[in-house]
């Protein structure tokens, strides 16, 4: 490898010496702002180094077109790629795009190779101009593909390895030069819309909602809306996440309602919501309520139901399989209400999850899906994704005054179109429970403009 440095103004006063010293084939390996000259610290020059490289030798200058670049990608190391795309992450979002356009292509002709060299080639043409023709020289390539990918050996056996490694290194550059590029844009972004970004960072919005707001809020602005002002900005997030969620409110549990069960994952707080709500039946509504549990995997479950029966004087069945459950409804025949609790499982097995619906399936009903804000989303979607199949619509939210994180709430709601009914915020039966309402919720999520 043969590497040389460059002190420039600018790095494009680089890019013709580079070409015509190191070849089109050169890779850009850094470029870094330094400081040069001067006299006992003053009048020094703002210089840029830029420092590239060429594989071997034998490349020299203008010696094949882009497009033809592909046959010689199995020569080319992964080491080479990884530096091929950093010399034009440099640029902007058309680098993203043409390397997400080599990866993200479903076409199996292109192989770690051919993405490889493909990335080089564009880092080539991108010392004579820009992204743009980075992501242009891609694409070309691409449309050559299939008498390109044909006319590569097929990779041995033992090259698979290699090959493999090489792939995951790519992907891990696609996801390395989109990170550069969200980190760019960012950057140019008003300071209010960092704010608002770094908040939802720490609330744990995924990236798809808060890319979304903040595109809805960059249109606003280029409507001629000034968001400078973080209060405003607010305001205004406020106003698309009040959109977003308001149509997923639930009224919770209606007068017409017979059957209420609840399910979900160990702990989440099923048994202590049934409480709560119960009481709520009884207590403030009047309604005679009735209590089953299926819930017998533990004894110590089945008792601290029992405890709030007794208290609520509400009668309860236990059933030990879905063959009992209407003979548990026909003893509760009387009851206006019947709350079924359910075994807290392991929800990321099917199997569980099947036996929870047969459970259900004995008696139509709303089934609420009992989730703590505690969790990480992706725990919560792998139970949301178990349940949704069985129609389950409604959820629960437990644990609000365990956390000071609340974004997962939004990821599952917008992801899985599940209406949150409730959100209960302690272990005080039967106070601590209260219908999810969109203003709230969102005035946590944002939390106080003031403060950020
Ligand atoms: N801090 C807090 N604790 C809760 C809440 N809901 C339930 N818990 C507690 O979480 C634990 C598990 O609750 P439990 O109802 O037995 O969960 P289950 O296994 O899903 O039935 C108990 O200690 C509850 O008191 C809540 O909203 N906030
Ligand atoms: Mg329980």
């Amino acid at each position: 490898m043969r590497v040389k440095r460059y002190l420039v103004n600018e790095v494009s006063e680089a890019l013709p010496l580079i070409r015509s010293e190191l070849g089109k084939d050169a890779v850009i390996l850094s470029t870094k702002d330094i400081k040069t000259g001067g006299f006992m610290g003053m009048f020094r020059k703002r210089m840029t180094e830029v420092v590239a490289a060429i594989e071997s030798e034998g490349s020299k200058p203008n010696k094949s077109k882009a497009a033809a670049a592909p046959f010689q990608a199995a020569a080319v190391p992964a080491r080479t790629a990884n530096s091929a795309a950093a010399a034009y992450a440099g640029n902007t979002g058309n680098a993203t795009a043409a390397a997400t356009a080599v990866l993200d292509r479903p076409d199996p002709q292109i192989t770690a190779e051919r993405a490889a060299a493909l990335l080089q080639a564009a880092a080539g043409h991108t010392s004579s101009v820009t992204a743009d023709s980075a992501a242009g020289s891609i694409m070309s390539a691409l449309a050559a593909g299939p008498q390109a990918a044909n006319s590569m050996t097929k990779p041995s056996k033992s090259s698979k390895v290699t090959e493999d490694a090489l792939v995951s290194e790519i992907r891990d550059m696609k996801e390395w030069i989109m990170k550069l590029s969200r980190q760019k844009e960012l950057d140019s972004q008003p300071e209010a819309i960092k704010q608002l970004r770094t908040r939802l960072d720490e609330q744990e919005v995924a990236s798809e909602w808060s890319d979304k707001l903040i595109d809805q809020l960059m249109e606003q602005i280029d409507e001629g809306a000034d968001l400078s002002d973080t209060r405003q900005l607010w305001e205004r997030a406020s106003a698309i996440l009040l959109d977003w969620l308001k149509p997923y409110e639930h009224p919770g549990i209606q007068p017409s309602d017979r059957a209420v069960y609840f399910v979900g994952p160990t702990g989440v707080g099923k048994t202590t919501t049934i409480a709560k709500l119960a009481a709520e039946q009884t207590l403030k509504k009047g309604k005679k309520v009735g209590f089953i549990t299926s819930d017998t995997y533990r004894i110590a479950a089945v008792d601290q139901l029992r405890t709030y029966a007794n208290i609520l004087n509400v009668p309860m069945e236990v059933v030990f399989s879905p063959n009992e459950v209407p003979r548990a409804f026909e003893r509760l025949e009387d009851r206006d209400v019947i709350f079924m609790d359910t075994a807290g499982r392991n929800y990321r097995s099917e199997l569980h999850v099947s036996e929870v619906n047969s459970m259900m399936s004995a008696h139509s009903g709303n089934v609420f899906l009992v989730m703590s804000l505690t969790g990480r989303t992706k725990d919560m979607a792998i139970v949301a994704e178990r349940f949704i199949p069985y129609g389950v619509r409604q959820a629960v939210f437990t644990k609000l005054d365990e956390t000071f994180v609340y974004g997962s709430l939004l990821n599952i709601v917008l992801e899985y179109g599940l209406q949150p009914a409730y959100i209960a915020s302690g272990q005080t039966v039967p106070d601590d429970i209260d219908l999810f309402q969109a203003e709230a919720y969102v005035g946590l999520l944002l939390g106080d403009p003031a403060d950020v």
